[in-house]
């Protein structure tokens, strides 16, 4: 039968090395020691002033350790078999930093002491060597039950679980077989007691509770009850047995059979007598358990934690910077389209700006010649009002150019604008200027050619509105019996000659007037038409200038966030596949883990509670 579980011991303690915890080797090879044993160690721990001394006198009917009001017991006490009675106070050197525990067998040095020194031994009053490290009393006594393997460990009393013993220590319950623990029957169990039976229970199986002093008190009968249940609602599967060692010891030192009955004893002996009969077989099927249950949860632990980070890991790591690099790819996308509308929209209003602008500078321009040639005559004005023209087409051509430089600067920005994101320098390294030869490149303006009044033509007109004068009067004359030139017609011929003159020239002016403005306008719309395509021209080469400039940009980031989105999206399958695999060894190790656990499981017929292997979620 020990073969089963001794098999699963050495199948666990192959996992621990497997995973590479020495620590819980260590632990499970001293379980596997103390399992081969044949002694039992029982464990006597509980509160101060329970009676786990006297529990312990009682059991073996000696009055081995010492017994009193207050913390009597200092030192751990091991009460053990031997043929005379000896009492020596042992203590291990002190640990050594660095050594492992347990990684060498520690020499304990023993220090005897005389039988009517124990309650100093114990109290730790005399064998303990100072700076030594812990030390405790061994009682050895010629006593049938010791004889029989059983060891009794008296502890101090503690109501903390810190206060039990350290796992090196032979206090430690893990060294234990049997924990017993004492709570006397002057009051229920406490929640101190409650937690400490918990936290034993999770790494020992075989715990009882001993509810001592049954003697004081009237009703124990009531007490136990309420004990029962407390432990049934803590869920501590913890047998519960009521004793008074005070009986016990009168029934001893009166053979009185029946009052040791009453005292309760023979029900814990047996359990005793049981647990040493059945230690290679129950006890340590449920040591191994518990073990494989402890070594499983520690192993597992590790692994769960590491899934766990793995799952949060996949949306943090690669995986969200391939995420972020397929954004890049979309937005420089977004970008490309947005930058390239700017453009071609920017470009169409400031064409049709720059039009109406310049329409409407001549259009002053042109009103203002109306103006001026209503009134004034082309043949004097003409040349300074060629100046005043011409440098006011210049100042309009300039002036227009000029915006458009502003307005190709600022689309400049616009555009690049789009580019923000990607936080650098990115305006094309050139800028537009005002070219110096704006006034050579306006047309020429011609003197148009006016009709001039000359002195011939004025003679003639004058001769011709006379000539009509005189007639007309010569002949009214002729009837009045006046020769037909008389001085009258000719008078009148005069005077008629002198107004055609007039007339005449106020006509020419006129028309000299409506050729100059007609050529004026002429002008004007050539010079709008020249300027318009110069301007065209110069924004449609903007226009290209900047197509090129932020096209190439374009594709220098496009190259980059493509590289990166590349690298993102191997680094991201690499990892993928890591992970995967790192998941499936971690999935493995945990499917060996719960074969291992299943088959200490099924070492005792009894299941202890699921062991939680896959994450929580
Ligand atoms: N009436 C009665 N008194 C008991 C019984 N057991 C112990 N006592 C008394 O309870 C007191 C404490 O007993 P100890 O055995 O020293 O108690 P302990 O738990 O070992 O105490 P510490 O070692 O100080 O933690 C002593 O006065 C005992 O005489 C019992 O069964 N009946
Ligand atoms: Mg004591």
């Amino acid at each position: 039968m020990a073969g089963i579980w001794l098999d699963v011991l050495d199948e666990i303690a192959r996992t621990c090395a497997a995973h590479g915890r020495g620590d819980l080797l260590q632990t499970v090879r001293q379980k596997r020691a103390q399992l081969l044993d044949p002694t039992l160690r029982v464990l006597v721990i509980g509160e101060p002033n329970q009676g786990k001394s006297q529990l312990i006198n009682a059991i073996i009917n000696a009055p081995a350790c010492p017994v009193g009001d207050g913390r009597t017991t200092v030192l751990p006490t091991v009460v053990q078999h031997a043929e005379a009675p000896t009492v020596s106070v042992a203590q291990a050197p002190p640990p050594a930093p660095g050594r492992a525990t347990g990684a060498a067998p520690v020499t304990v040095e023993r220090t005897p002491v005389a039988l009517n020194q124990v309650a100093a031994g114990v109290a730790g009053l005399v064998g303990r060597r100072p700076g030594g490290g812990p030390a405790y009393v061994e009682i050895g006594l010629p006593r049938a039950l010791l004889g029989a393997g059983v060891v009794l460990v008296d502890t101090p009393g503690t109501d903390e679980v810190a206060g039990i013993g350290a796992a090196a220590s032979v206090a430690a319950p893990a060294r234990a077989d049997t924990v017993l623990l004492v709570s006397d029957s002057t009051r229920e169990l406490s929640v101190a007691e409650l937690n400490m039976l918990l936290h034993i229970m999770r790494s020992h199986p075989n715990v009882v509770v001993v509810q001592s002093k049954t003697d004081l008190v009237a009703d124990w009968r009531t007490v136990a009850d309420r004990n029962r249940q407390h432990l049934a609602e803590a869920g501590v599967p913890a047998t519960l047995i009521p004793v008074s060692a005070a009986l016990r010891l009168r029934a001893a030192a009166a053979d009185d059979r029946a009052l040791n009955a009453e005292s309760g004893f023979p029900a814990l002996i047996a359990r005793l007598q049981r647990d040493l009969a059945g230690k290679a077989d129950h006890l340590a099927r449920a040591a191994v358990q518990t073990v494989a249950r402890t070594v499983v949860e520690q192993l597992a632990a590790p692994l769960r934690a590491e899934l766990a980070t793995q799952e949060a890991e996949e949306q943090s790591g690669p995986i969200s910077r391939l995420h972020a690099a397929q954004r890049e790819v979309d937005e420089l996308r977004r970008c490309s389209t947005r930058w390239q509308n700017t453009l071609t929209d920017e470009i169409t209003d400031l064409l049709a700006d720059l039009e109406y602008d310049l329409r409407d500078r001549t259009r002053q321009i042109l009103r203002a010649v109306d103006e001026a040639f209503d009134t004034a005559d082309p043949l004097v004005a003409w040349d300074t009002f060629q100046d005043w023209l011409e440098r006011s087409l210049v100042e309009a051509a300039e002036a227009n150019h000029e915006w458009l430089i502003q307005r190709c600067d600022w689309i400049a920005r616009r555009v690049a604008a789009n580019f923000d994101r990607y936080g650098y320098d990115v305006l094309p390294p050139w800028s537009m200027t005002m070219p110096e030869d704006i006034g050579e490149r306006l047309p020429e303006l011609q003197r148009p050619t006016v009709d001039r009044f000359t002195t011939g033509q004025k003679l003639f007109t004058g001769m011709k509105g006379s000539y009509g004068g005189m007639l007309m009067f010569g002949l009214a004359t002729t009837l009045a019996g006046m020769p037909m030139i008389n001085p009258v017609s000719v008078g009148i011929g005069a005077l008629f000659g002198g107004k055609s003159i007039r007339d005449e020239s106020k006509q020419l002016l006129r028309r000299r007037q409506a050729t100059v403005k007609t050529a004026i306008q002429r002008h004007v719309d050539d010079f709008f038409v020249r300027i318009i395509r110069d301007c065209r021209d110069a924004a449609r080469q903007v226009q290209r200038m900047l197509r090129d400039h932020f096209t190439g940009l374009t594709e220098e980031l496009q190259e980059a966030i493509v590289q990166s989105f590349r690298s993102a999206k191997q680094e991201a399958d690499t990892d993928a596949s890591l992970r995967e695999q790192r998941q499936r060894e971690i999935r493995l190790k945990m499917t060996r883990l719960a074969a291992v656990y299943e088959q200490a499981q099924q070492l005792t017929g009894a299941r202890s509670a699921p062991l939680l292997l896959e994450p929580q979620p």
